[in-house]
C-alpha cells in the first residue's frame, strides 16, 4: 500500500525498474567519481519556473533549445525558506529554473534541443522526441559534455521530458519539465502549465543503497529523508497566487512529474477533465462531454487538460487531497516544527497545510450588474453538533457528529463516529449551525458542493478581502448557508489536515437528493471509506490503523432481493487510493455508473460493468446494482492498489 513517504521507494522497486535503476547509478557514481576533479561548478542560485513563457527561439519552422545541467540552490519555500543544492536545468545564458524551462512549440516545428552537462555525474534525459507513436529512446551526456537531439513536434498535446544524475527510472526529483506541443494554425490557448514535482534529502549513495536493499522499508525509515512536492517550483503558501474574474473560462494543464499519484482536488467548482496522457500520449477523456469531477487522479508521469468557470467570487483552493502530501510535515524550513497546534493559529498563511496547493481568488466580473436580491424564503434549520464520541473497542477516543433538525442541539446528543448522512435537498436554502463540542477548534469542509466561497470550511482563508471564516473554537459555533444546486453525492470533513481529527471520525456523507424524492437507506447504500487511529510522525504514517467503511471493519448490510439499489461510494481516508469491487460466488457482479463526486458519468461510460472501481480519497462514486431474486450473499471486497486485503463486508440478500 502505498500510504507514506515509503511510497517511492516502493514504487521504484518494482522488479523490472530496479535493475535499471541499479544499474544506473552504478555506473553514475562511478563516472563521478573519474571525472569529478575536472567538472567543477559552484551551485549557483535557481528560480521558480512560472511556464508562462516557451524557452529558445524559433527560426522557420524550426525551435531552437539550448539547455544545459548544472548544480543549483533552490528555495522552494522562498527567500525565508531553506537552501537546497540540487541539479536542474536552465536555458544556455540564462538561471537554471524549477520546472526546467518550457518547451512549447505548433504541431510540425522540428525542434533542436542542445544539453550541456556541468554536472558531475552522467545524465540520462527522456522524453526528447516526437510524439507519434514511436519509441523514445533516453540521450545520455557526459559531465563536462554537450548532447544534442532534433524531432519532430508530433501530435499536439500535453507532455513532459524530465532527466536524472541519479540514475532514477521514474521521474524523481527535480529535473524535469513541460513539453507542449499547440495544434497548427491556432494561437496557443491562454492556458497555465502547472509541472509537480518533487523533492527528498537521500544523496544518490543514499538511494542506490535503499534500491539495493530487500528490507528497503525499514533503510527508509532509519534514513527519514526530508519529502516536499511542489508546484512551478514553490511550496505553498509561497505558490503563486490565482486571480480570475467571475464567469471566464479557466484553462489548466497539470503534469505530474513525480514519483507519486495524486488525487487533485478544486474547492467550490467541477472542473472538466478534457484530455490525459503520460508524457508520450494525450487523448480525449470522456467522449466529447469531457469528465466533470472535483477530484481527478494525476497518476506519476501523467497529464491532464482541464477547464472550469468560476461562477462565484471569493478565496479557493486547488490541491492534492492526499494528507500526506499537503501536511505541515512537507514544509521543510520553519515548519519543520509541524505541530498541531501551529495551524490553529489565526494569520498563519499556511493554513495548517504545505507543498502542492494552490491559491485562487475570483474577483467579480468585468461588468458585473448588482446581485439580484434573492427571493425571501425561509431556510431549512439544522444543527450539526462536534463533539467526543464513545471510545472505540481499543478504549481509543472517537470524535464525530450529530444532525438534528432545529436551531439549537439537544442537550443529550449523542454524536456518532463517522457522522450520520447529512441529507440537503437540491435548491432548499438550509442553515446549519455547526456547535463544537471538542476541547480543541476545528473547522468543516462541504467537500464537492457548489458553495459560496465564505462557508467552504478553510479557516483564515474561505471568504474575501478582510472577511474570512474563523476557526471554530470550542464551544462556538458557525453558520453555514448553502443552497445545493444539484443532487449527488458529496462529504463533510474537517479541513484542520490533522491525521488524528480525520481518523477519529470527523466525517460523513453528504447526499443532496432531488426535490420531492426522500433518502431511502433500504434500497440507498451510503459505504464510506475511511482511515481509523491514523497518526504521522516526521512524515511517516504510523502503521497500526487500519481502513474502515462506515467506521467498521467488518460492516453488513441486509438489501433486498429483487430490487434496484443505489451504492454511494465515498473515500475519505487519509491517504489511500483503494480498489473496491462487488463479488458473487467468487466472482465480480455488474453494476451501472451514475456519477462520480455528484455529476452524472459521460455517457459513453454509464452502461453496466463489472463491479470494480478505483477510488482515491476525495472521489465519489455512485452505482446502481439490480440484485436477483432469492436470498444469496454478495461480498463487498476493499483492497489497496498493491492487492492487499483491507476490508472485507457482507451484504445479505433477502
Ligand atoms: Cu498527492
Amino acid at each position: 500500500m502505498c500510504l507514506n513517504t515509503l511510497c517511492p521507494h516502493i514504487q521504484i522497486a518494482s522488479a523490472r525498474l530496479m535493475r535499471l535503476a541499479v544499474t544506473g547509478i552504478a555506473s553514475a557514481l562511478l563516472v563521478a567519481a573519474t571525472v569529478q576533479a575536472s567538472v567543477r561548478h559552484e551551485p549557483e542560485p535557481v528560480v521558480a519556473n512560472d511556464n508562462t513563457r516557451p524557452a529558445g527561439r524559433v527560426a522557420g519552422d524550426t525551435a531552437t533549445i539550448r539547455l544545459r545541467a548544472a548544480a543549483g540552490h533552490w528555495q522552494p519555500e522562498g527567500l525565508d525558506g531553506p537552501v537546497l543544492t540540487i541539479d536542474a536545468f536552465g536555458e544556455e545564458g540564462a538561471a537554471l529554473t524549477v520546472p526546467a524551462p518550457l518547451i512549447r512549440v505548433a504541431e510540425g516545428v522540428s525542434i533542436a534541443v542542445s544539453i550541456r552537462n556541468d554536472l558531475t555525474t552522467p545524465l540520462r534525459v527522456h522524453g526528447l522526441c516526437a510524439r507519434d507513436g514511436g519509441a523514445c529512446p533516453p540521450v545520455d551526456v557526459q559531465p563536462g559534455t554537450t548532447g544534442s537531439v532534433r524531432f519532430d513536434s508530433g501530435r499536439p498535446g500535453t507532455y513532459h521530458y524530465w532527466a536524472t544524475s541519479m540514475g532514477s527510472p521514474i521521474p524523481f526529483r527535480e529535473l524535469a519539465g513541460a513539453l507542449v506541443v499547440d495544434p497548427a494554425g491556432h494561437a496557443p490557448d491562454r492556458d497555465r502549465i502547472f509541472v509537480i514535482t518533487e523533492w527528498n534529502s537521500l544523496t544518490p549513495a543514499q538511494l542506490g543503497e535503499i534500491l539495493r536493499a530487500d528490507d528497503l522499508s525499514e533503510r527508509f525509515l532509519a534514513i527519514r529523508p526530508q519529502l516536499t512536492f511542489v508546484i512551478n517550483g514553490l511550496s505553498w503558501p509561497t505558490t503563486e497566487r490565482l486571480t480570475y474574474r467571475r464567469s471566464e473560462v479557466v484553462r489548466w494543464r497539470v503534469i505530474n512529474l513525480t514519483s507519486q499519484t495524486h488525487p487533485m482536488h478544486l474547492h467550490g467548482f467541477y472542473f472538466t477533465v478534457l484530455r490525459e496522457g503520460d508524457g508520450r500520449r494525450d487523448e480525449p477523456v470522456g467522449g466529447s462531454e469531457g469528465r466533470r469531477v472535483v477530484t481527478h487522479v494525476l497518476p506519476s508521469g501523467g497529464t491532464m487538460s482541464l477547464q472550469w468557470t468560476p461562477e462565484r467570487e471569493g478565496n479557493w483552493l486547488f490541491h492534492c487531497h492526499i494528507m500526506a502530501h499537503v501536511s505541515l510535515a512537507r514544509r521543510l524550513g520553519a515548519g519543520a516544527s509541524h505541530d498541531a497546534h501551529q495551524q490553529h493559529q489565526h494569520g498563519d498563511p499556511s493554513l495548517g497545510m504545505a507543498g502542492m496547493v494552490l491559491g485562487i481568488t475570483v474577483l467579480p466580473a468585468r461588468n458585473a450588474l448588482p446581485a439580484a436580491d434573492r427571493p425571501e424564503t425561509t431556510p431549512r434549520q439544522l444543527t450539526m453538533t462536534v463533539g467526543r464520541g464513545a471510545d472505540d473497542a481499543q478504549g481509543k477516543p472517537t470524535m464525530g457528529f450529530a444532525i438534528s433538525e432545529a436551531k439549537t442541539p439537544e442537550a443529550d446528543n449523542q454524536v456518532s463516529s463517522p457522522g450520520p448522512p447529512l441529507v440537503l435537498r437540491r435548491g432548499e436554502p438550509v442553515e446549519i449551525t455547526v456547535v463544537n463540542r471538542l476541547a480543541e477548534p476545528t473547522s468543516i469542509h462541504w467537500h464537492g458542493l457548489e458553495i459560496e466561497s465564505y462557508y467552504d470550511g478553510v479557516h483564515g482563508w474561505s471568504g474575501m478581502g478582510p472577511t474570512t471564516a474563523p476557526m471554530i473554537e470550542p464551544d462556538r459555533s458557525f453558520v453555514v448557508r448553502i443552497t445545493p444546486p444539484r443532487a449527488g453525492t458529496f462529504i463533510y470533513h474537517t479541513h484542520l489536515h490533522d491525521y488524528r481529527q480525520l481518523s477519529s471520525g470527523l466525517y460523513g456523507p453528504l447526499i443532496v437528493t432531488e426535490p420531492g424524492e426522500s433518502y431511502d437507506p433500504a434500497v440507498d447504500h451510503v459505504m464510506v471509506l475511511g482511515r481509523r487511529d491514523a497518526s504521522e510522525a516526521a512524515g511517516i504514517l504510523a502503521d497500526a490503523t487500519s481502513v474502515v467503511v462506515n467506521g467498521e471493519r467488518m460492516p453488513r448490510w441486509v438489501w433486498r432481493a429483487n430490487e434496484r439499489h443505489r451504492i454511494r461510494l465515498i473515500n475519505i481516508t487519509p491517504d489511500d487510493i483503494l480498489t473496491v469491487s462487488l463479488i458473487k460466488e467468487d466472482a465480480v457482479v455488474q453494476w451501472r455508473p451514475l456519477t462520480k463526486d455528484g455529476a452524472p458519468v459521460p455517457s459513453a461510460e454509464s452502461e453496466p460493468v463489472p463491479a470494480r472501481v478505483k477510488i482515491a480519497v476525495g472521489e465519489t462514486y455512485d452505482f446502481e446494482y439490480d440484485a436477483p431474486p432469492g436470498r444469496g450473499m454478495v461480498w463487498l471486497d476493499v483492497r489497496s492498489t498493491s492487492g492487499k486485503w483491507q476490508v472485507q463486508g457482507q451484504v445479505f440478500v433477502k
